[in-house]
């Protein structure tokens, strides 16, 4: 179908906000503000090799890793769209050490991942963005650390964008999840993905194997089982991991997969931060009707304790996850195996 036949992600919101008679159009104009900086960012992505902006820039960030200059550049044009909005309250990025109060009287907090995957940038691999909207507790009480630290259950909105052959952006305010295409000649994203929907069979599997003798016994015996799969049929469940959470679990999305981040002897807690990257993540997958946990209950209902919390993280497919989850259960409760 002719893009130009398509609808747009603008027609689409709007649609969405005539259909919430509660909507006061501030949470619409919060999206358009996330998708004008992603815009932004899709812009010097796509040019990252040209205009020279690949590298580090000898700095590094409150998690210690070398911080690239498009992350840096994804971070502002987040925080500047966000502020000049007035309704976005509070931020938490992974580029910044702590959350940062930008518009007291503003409703929502917004938390992101400016640029996942960053370290793909140099050998133009795919990169993406990943953010969660929640509503303040309390608009009439001053902002506290509370409000940043909500349990996931507790979003408005969730969603990434993939800067890869093409750029989408992905997301869900709990009513299904729906994908829109860029189409850079008029700047604008249409839908080309309705209502996602996950394979409820797994066709790949995303984890960085080379860390097995790392991983708790639940995961090496549930890697043993796919093992054994394999033995039998090698197209069983087929490896594909590329180093960039969006765009593993994009793939495993539309496709059918499971990714699996999980904790080691030396990190129980894993690489991946529960706030912007597990629980937008683990929102979409169930409403794509996949599941997302950290190896003991679902990603959605724990309790943050910190900003730039760590989490084991394991998610997509329903039907895998649960395979996974029965060896986890049988270590939980010491079950012999
Ligand atoms: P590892 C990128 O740095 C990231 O945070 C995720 O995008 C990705 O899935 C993961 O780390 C890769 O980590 O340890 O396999 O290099």
């Amino acid at each position: 179908m002719p893009f130009h036949k398509r609808v747009t992600l603008q027609q689409f919101i709007a649609e969405t906000e005539r259909q919430a008679p509660e909507a006061t159009g501030e949470f619409s104009q919060l999206l358009r503000e996330i998708i004008l900086a992603v815009k932004y960012i899709h812009y010097e992505t796509s040019r990252a090799g040209i205009n020279q902006i690949l590298g580090r820039t000898g700095s590094r960030n409150v998690q210690g890793e070398e911080v690239q200059k498009l992350d840096v550049f994804a971070h502002e044009q987040l925080v500047r769209s966000l502020q000049l909005s007035g309704l976005a309250a509070v931020l938490g990025s992974e580029e910044a050490d702590d959350y940062e109060v930008v518009n007291p009287a503003g409703r929502y907090v917004v938390l992101f991942d400016p640029l996942d995957g960053s370290s793909n940038i140099d050998v133009s691999m795919p990169v993406g963005t990943i953010f969660s909207i929640y509503r303040r507790l309390d608009p009439d009480r001053p902002i506290t650390e509370a409000d940043v630290l909500q349990p996931g259950r507790r979003q408005l909105a969730a969603g990434y964008v993939l800067y890869g052959t093409s750029t989408l952006l992905v997301y869900t305010t709990g009513h299904g999840v729906n994908g829109f295409t860029l189409e850079p000649t008029v700047g604008e994203f249409f839908l080309t993905h309705p209502q996602l929907q996950t394979p409820e069979q797994a066709r790949y599997l995303s984890i960085n194997a080379a860390a097995r003798s790392q991983f708790p016994e639940a995961v090496r015996a549930y890697l043993d089982e796919v093992d054994a799969r394999h033995a039998e049929n090698p197209d069983a469940l087929k490896p594909r991991y590329v180093g960039a959470l969006v765009a593993d679990f994009h793939r495993n999305l539309l496709e059918g997969g499971i990714f699996l981040y999980p904790g080691t002897v030396a990190k129980p807690a894993g690489k991946l931060r529960l706030l912007y990257e597990a629980n937008p993540l683990a929102w979409i997958i169930e409403q794509a009707g996949g599941l997302a946990t950290d190896g003991q209950q679902p990603i959605l209902d724990r309790q943050p304790q910190k900003l730039h919390e760590r989490t084991p993280l394991v998610l997509g497919s329903k039907a895998e996850v649960e395979r996974f989850l029965y060896f986890s259960a049988r270590e939980l409760h010491n079950m012999p195996y």
